[in-house]
């Protein structure tokens, strides 16, 4: 795999002036896998040549380009307002936390002990005591909820930290999906009522699900984690959940949890209510993070590269001159300029690729691989004609069009590709689904990578039964959420694992 990023993969500079075949035969060599014939491979070299990501020297870290952080910026953007409205307010805290704060919850640091990972010298000498980097903030936060929340008045406390984390992990590493740092937001709420802690735990949940679906164009499931799958630490689990086709394997894309009163009881957070006597709070905390890039990527995809969904493109239109050999330059340029400012003025993110070392041709494979979901070219014909032509990168449709209804036009075909990719997307994911009531249908179902839907006794032995009995290479099948979406269980329904009476429809599969 080239790591290079665009250039080196490319066949360098340069190929600009060359033969058309020379070029053609230089990008070419930009996507070397194919997503269907090696998908990790075919991933990996996605995220570097549309220069999202550049490789570490440190495993499992990876540097964030501009191509990547614009579009967790957008993303960003996007949620902030929007918990504003339910006003979160901004905080930050310490990257750094004290052994013994971080073991102040002893029972559920225990299972993740193994990815804190520790700071023990400053220079030479050894530090006092060992501090940790924090791999989620609780243990960080809660001691000073615990001192700014004294009344019923304080209540409710909402803060949200944009921030980096740090899980040591050990298994297979892969940009956005599984790294050792990386960027959420984490945002801790504290309430007087359960009822609150509720009613917000959904709100949250519906804005994660947003993201994904109306910014990432990737449909996800709503739905409630199992008792063994949940936050240890807190009283029930809700996430979002994904599902990569290619893998078959389904990946949790935000979690939104109800901590009850666990917390509060651990670091003593008491607020005295209006008749004056003190009560524990009701908590939540949830999260999402730069592992939606990963997943985004996963979705849509192509053998071309990067395909992005206008609403997170960096770029949405990127315009192109096409200057035959005796053509006017600079009437080209002119109206590419013009056409830039006109889609910038009416708020679309457009630029324009003046670059004279590329060919056109080349900087055709260059914004394909990046995943600009509009290309405008314009040449000496368009320029007679005053119009312009616009290539969709989501599948390839060329349309020319009058240079004047240009604004309307871009809009429009946004908006399509926006929505087509989503379509496109759920569709793959729907045709993933199986609906199972046996065991032998659900070993099936999953050798053919199917997201499994099936009926449950929901208890926590059948599932650890599943896991053992799934056992192997590609790792154990778990469930992945019971949807709140709950189709029909008709009375007599058993699970399927155990053949006890089922409670639920829960989506069954491998996962991330
Ligand atoms: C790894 C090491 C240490 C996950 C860890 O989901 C601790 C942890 O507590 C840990 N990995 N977790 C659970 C995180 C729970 C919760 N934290 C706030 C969230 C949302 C944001």
């Amino acid at each position: 795999m080239s790591s290079g990023g665009g250039k080196g993969a490319k066949g360098g500079k340069g190929g600009g002036g060359g033969k058309k075949k020379e070029v053609k035969k230089e990008t070419k060599l930009g996507m070397a896998y194919k997503k269907d014939d090696n998908f990790g491979e075919w991933y990996s070299e996605v995220v570097v040549n549309s220069e999202m990501i550049e490789y570490y020297d440190i495993s499992g870290c990876y540097i964030l380009r501009p191509w990547a952080m614009e579009i967790w910026e957008l993303l960003k953007e996007f949620f902030d307002a929007e918990i504003k409205k339910l006003k979160l307010k901004p905080y930050y805290f310490p990257l750094f936390v004290t052994e013994n704060v971080l073991q102040k919850e002893k029972d559920h640091i225990e299972g993740f002990a193994p990815e804190v990972a520790w700071v023990t010298k400053s220079g030479k000498s050894d530090l006092e005591a060992p501090i940790a980097i924090r791999p989620t903030s609780e243990t960080v936060m809660y001691p000073y909820f615990s001192k700014w929340i004294r009344s019923h008045r304080d209540l409710p406390l909402r803060c949200n930290q944009w921030c980096n984390v740090v899980r040591w992990e050990f298994s297979n590493p892969t940009p956005f999906i599984r790294s050792r740092e990386f960027l959420w937001q984490e945002g801790h709420t504290a309430f007087a009522t359960k009822e609150e802690a509720d009613e917000e735990v959904l709100q949250i949940l519906e804005l994660y699900r947003r993201i994904y679906e109306e910014f990432l164009a990737v449909p996800v499931s709503k739905g409630r984690k199992s008792e063994m799958e949940k936050f240890a630490g807190g009283l029930y689990t809700t996430s979002v959940e994904a599902f990569i086709p290619n893998t078959g394997r389904g990946i949790q894309g935000a979690t939104s949890h109800c901590l009850g009163q666990n917390f509060a009881k651990m670091f003593d957070i008491t607020f005295e209510n209006e008749k004056g006597a003190r009560e524990m709070v009701w908590q939540n905390s949830w999260a999402y993070t730069t592992r939606s890039i990963g997943v985004m990527v996963m979705t849509h995809g192509d053998d071309k590269g990067l395909v992005l969904p206008p609403r997170v493109a960096p770029i949405q239109v990127i315009v192109i001159p096409v200057p035959y050999k005796d053509a006017d330059t600079t009437a080209i340029k002119e109206a590419c300029e013009s056409a830039v400012y006109t889609l910038n003025e009416s708020g679309f993110r457009a630029d324009l690729d003046t670059r004279e070392n590329y060919s056109p041709g080349w900087k055709y494979s260059h914004w394909e691989m990046k995943g600009v979901p509009l290309r405008i070219e314009i040449g000496p014909k368009d320029l007679a004609n005053q119009q312009v032509r616009i290539v969709r990168r989501d599948n390839g449709l060329k349309v020319d069009i009058p240079a004047a209804n240009l604004v309307e036009e871009v809009k429009a075909l946004l908006d399509e590709i926006q929505a087509n990719l989503l379509k496109t997307a759920k569709e793959k994911r729907d045709a993933c689904i199986e609906v199972i009531h046996t065991w032998d249908e659900f070993t099936t179902a999953l050798n053919n990578k199917r997201l499994i839907l099936a009926p449950w006794c929901d208890e926590e032995e059948v599932e650890k039964d599943v896991k053992a009995r799934t056992k192997g290479d590609l790792g154990a099948a778990k469930t992945l959420c019971t949807p709140f979406d709950q189709p029909e269980l008709p009375e007599g329904t058993l699970c399927f694992a155990s053949g006890k009476p089922a409670k639920k429809w829960s989506f069954w599969g491998r996962s991330y």
